[in-house]
């Protein structure tokens, strides 16, 4: 039984006043509801089991130096699982999706397949899902958690026969994209990043960055063509465990990498220091690159990846991309891992919340801001802006729920304490 608040025809009255309210101030809802419901968001895989992969367990490997933290029930054992967790949270979930894959999801029935040599067949299964869900697949080179990477070096590891692995990887990555791609008849969105780096003050910053130059262009290489199927993007980031000291990947080398190459910048918003900007990055790099990829992330003092939620960053981010008129320039991805709570839950907060800011910043008077600052009246514009914040936008949240087919508010979650009870406390 729905609560009095969240009955349809209490959502209805609310969004017709909410409506007005808008509309007074030059913003039309029911455009905002159906723009904001278009936006694909692509939902990573790795929240659902911890980002462990389906490879057989190896001991004491290193994860690259993320982590997700935690010891809550139920986490995904293997590729059914996880698809059937996804299947629950897709149906929670209002508006466009496609699911992020990564190379270490791969499923080789029990037959141990180094990653140099994994094909497409080694994803049937996730593309059937895909079909069947009607959704796109992104995907991305596992470059971490194996013997190969141990050094804390991949595709800029001095060692050739190291280096010679990753950029077979990465090529193995690029053909399963592009079959994805042609199977789906979407473009697939594929992501490279690299933990490799130094704890402590190398000698040598200049060689793993030459090399990595060169592995890169090594992958972009091969297969040739096809860019419209298979979208490159690099992602760089400050520091991570283990590499504090010295990311080879940092945020100049890929900026300059990705414009002299053609392929998307990745910028995770949990990648930079805590008082940088994230949004104010938009308008400078649309200047110079057509496309840019977004991980939706929140850092917790670090780069802890812990559940996106509607905060400050996240809202300034699209408020901008939505001024700036880029939602059609930009890759949303979700990137974030919380074994602490119900890892259903976790998918649920993290995508609503991408998408309430995405209608957030449609429903923003851009129009009289615009009006006011070319006015000069710059106490208009803040005044207009600090209304703009308690703009019952809750209600057009709540209607885009009804009309994207999911449940308002937060009433989804009676059906996830069901699929507690029902499946995952099966897992033990
Ligand atoms: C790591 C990057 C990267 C990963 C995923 C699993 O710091 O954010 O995007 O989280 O590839
Ligand atoms: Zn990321």
């Amino acid at each position: 039984m729905p609560s009095p608040s969240t009955s349809r025809p209490a959502i209805s009255a609310a969004y017709q006043l909410a409506r007005a309210a808008y509309a007074e101030r030059g913003v039309d809802t029911d455009a905002a509801i159906r723009r904001a419901l278009a936006v694909p968001v692509s939902l990573h895989c790795w929240q659902a089991d911890d980002v462990r992969g389906l490879e057989a367990p190896r001991d004491g490997l290193d994860s690259g130096g993320i982590m997700a933290t935690g010891g809550y029930p139920g986490r995904a054992r293997n590729g059914d699982e996880m698809r059937s967790d996804l299947d629950l949270v897709l149906k929670l979930l209002p508006g466009r999706h496609r699911l992020n894959l990564h190379a270490f999801y791969a499923e080789t029935n029990g037959k141990p397949v180094d990653r140099d040599a994994l094909t497409p067949a080694h994803f049937a299964r996730w593309l059937d899902w895909a079909k069947a869900a009607g959704i796109g697949l992104d995907f991305n080179p596992t470059y971490f958690a194996h013997p190969k990477a141990a050094s804390g070096y991949t595709l800029s590891s001095a060692d050739r026969g190291v280096r010679q692995f990753w950029i077979d990887h990465g090529r193995a990555c690029r053909r399963i994209a592009r079959h994805f791609a042609r199977e789906l008849d979407s473009p697939c969105v594929h992501n490279h990043w690299i933990p490799d780096g130094a704890k402590d003050q190398p000698v040598d910053r200049w060689g793993p960055r030459a090399r990595l130059v060169e592995s890169l262009d090594a992958i972009l290489a091969e297969p040739k063509g096809g860019q419209d199927l298979c979208v490159d993007a690099v992602e760089g980031k400050l520091f991570g465990l283990g590499s504090e000291d010295y990311v080879v990947g940092s945020q100049e080398f890929y900026l300059s990498y990705s414009l002299s190459r053609k392929v998307v910048p990745c910028l995770d918003l949990g990648h930079y220091h805590p008082t940088e900007s994230v949004a104010d990055k938009v308008s400078a790099l649309l200047q110079f690159h057509p496309r840019l990829l977004l991980h939706t992330s929140r850092p917790m003092r670090w780069d802890s990846d812990h559940v996106v939620i509607l905060d400050d960053p996240v809202r300034a981010l699209f408020n901008e991309i939505a001024r700036g008129n880029a939602l059609g320039r930009v890759f949303v991805a979700l990137d974030f891992f919380d074994a602490s709570i119900n890892r259903i839950a976790a998918y649920v907060i993290g995508a609503r919340a991408t998408r309430q800011a995405i209608l957030l910043g449609l429903l923003d008077p851009t129009k009289l801001l615009r009006a006011a600052d070319a006015a000069g009246h710059g106490h208009e514009r803040l005044a207009r802006m600090e209304q703009a914040k308690s703009m019952p936008w809750g209600a057009v949240w709540d209607m885009l729920c009804i009309r994207g087919d999911t449940p308002p508010a937060e009433t989804w979650l009676a059906n996830v304490t069901r699929h507690e009870i029902k499946v995952l406390a099966k897992r033990t």
